[in-house]
């Protein structure tokens, strides 16, 4: 397939994906709007329909919540409470303003808005409009984060936890497994329940039923503590700070600063909450022994031992310091993640002895994390090696298609076949 081929297919994907107002990330299925995947597909779509990548961004904030938190998932009301679990009756959460009229998640996603934010504008050709929804957009982005940094702050170190594995994005990622292994297991959710995920998609791919069962009771924690954040140190079964997390935290603060300065508001605080955080992050979740970053469990202090992908995300920020750079530049080039051979890095360590190169966040290639590593390889000038990225990640889609997920082995493209944001970030890596 050609890059024009490519280019061809990926827009097909985002216009079969459009619903009103949104982008599903893949029909059968996730047929509700994700808050991350929207940032990533905004990214992309902000090439050929710029208009329809501000809606995305528009119709998400419309459902934030009024303490600031933006739902990881905003449900389509047309769409039956049957075609994904769990849906609205689970979360049941709050009404909150917005034009789905509370039909949402009560749980978060990273904050990847407003990189995608800066993004599409740098893309308008008609900068006046383009600064128009930046004004709208700004104080919504700035209440998301101020909610992370305030009342998500479980620590009291200045970096943000999740309380879901969930929120990270990297739903069943081995760094969250010590973790999980204190959450109990109560299979009969699952049986009162019906997943939704293992009806559309192949059982072996998906996380497995015992880490299902810990995910409801996780959520179930939070609902039926009214999503409030006081005090979960005390009663929460699941608190980790997340690499990966943090890092698009503080490169949020990095793409404010720029926003700030095109609306013509103040970005160095934005600049000086993104310098702390790259510092905090560095002293909390650097790890000397393996060279990279791991997630924290906040309950008990320890650093999970896993080598997983979100530990090269810090790579990311432009200001991290040139010892941990080196290192993380180290592990991407070995054997662990291959960075510059022919198929993009996998999302956990391909030496691990738990290694599975087919169930979701345990192996696979995924382009949105590799896409935020190409990013850092370009801010700390490793433009060979940032080429070498792009070359591979555009290898497998051209090669697959624009798959949910690849595998790490042959680069086969694998999970749901139209995705948005793979289709989407293809789009921009051609750009
Ligand atoms: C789920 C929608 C979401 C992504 C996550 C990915 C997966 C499963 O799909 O989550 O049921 O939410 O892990 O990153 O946002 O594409």
């Amino acid at each position: 397939m050609t890059e024009e081929e490519l280019r061809q297919q990926a827009v097909e994907v985002l216009d079969a994906n459009w619903e009103r107002d949104h982008t599903v990330p893949s029909r059968a299925l996730y047929p509700h709007q994700w808050s991350w995947d929207s940032a990533f597909v905004a990214v992309g779509m902000a090439l050929h329909r710029p208009e329809r990548a501000w809606r995305d961004l528009r119709s998400l904030f419309a459902a934030q919540w009024y303490d600031g938190r933006v739902p990881h998932i905003v449900f389509d009301p047309d769409v039956s409470e049957r075609d994904y679990f769990p849906g609205p009756a689970f979360w049941d959460a709050p009404a909150s303003p917005g034009r789905l009229g509370g039909l949402t998640t009560g749980i978060v996603q990273p904050p990847v808005h407003p990189v995608a934010a800066r993004d599409i504008y740098l893309r308008c050709l008609d900068r006046d409009a383009a600064r128009r929804e930046l004004e709208w957009l700004y104080p919504r982005l700035v209440k998301q984060q101020t909610y992370l940094f305030e009342g998500r702050d479980v620590a009291g170190d200045g970096l943000a936890s999740i309380v879901h594995p969930w929120e990270s994005g990297l739903d069943n990622s081995p760094a969250w497994d010590s973790a999980l292994a204190a959450v109990p297991v109560d299979l009969s959710l699952l049986r009162s329940h019906r997943r939704q995920d293992t009806q559309v998609s192949v059982h072996s791919h998906r996380p497995t039923d015992t880490d299902y069962a810990r995910y409801i009771t996780i959520a179930a924690s939070y609902r039926d503590g009214g999503y409030l954040d006081e005090g979960l140190l005390e009663h929460h079964p699941f608190l980790v700070e997340c690499p990966a997390f943090n890092s698009i935290l503080a490169l949020a603060e990095l793409a404010l600063a720029d926003i700030a300065e095109v609306i013509g508001a103040d970005a160095a605080p934005h600049r000086d909450r993104a310098e702390h955080v790259t510092k905090v992050l560095v002293d909390r979740l650097y790890d000397a022994r393996t060279g990279m970053f791991h997630a924290r469990d906040v309950r008990t202090g320890q650093l999970s031992a896993a080598r997983c992908v979100s530990g090269l995300i810090p790579l990311v920020l432009p200001g991290l310091p040139g010892a941990q750079r080196s290192s993380l530049l180290d592990m991407a080039r070995s054997a662990a993640f291959g960075l510059g051979g022919e198929v993009p890095l996998p999302s956990y360590d391909r030496t691990a002895p738990d290694f599975d190169r087919l169930r979701y966040w345990r192996g696979p290639v995924w382009i949105n994390v590799n896409w935020l590593i190409w990013q850092g390889l370009r801010a700390h000038g490793h433009d060979r090696e940032a080429a070498d990225l792009r070359a591979a990640m555009l290898g497998v889609i051209r090669r697959g298609g624009c798959h949910e997920y690849f595998d790490p082995v042959d680069g086969a493209g694998i999970g749901a076949a139209s995705f948005s944001w793979t289709a989407a970030l293809a789009l921009d890596l051609m750009a």
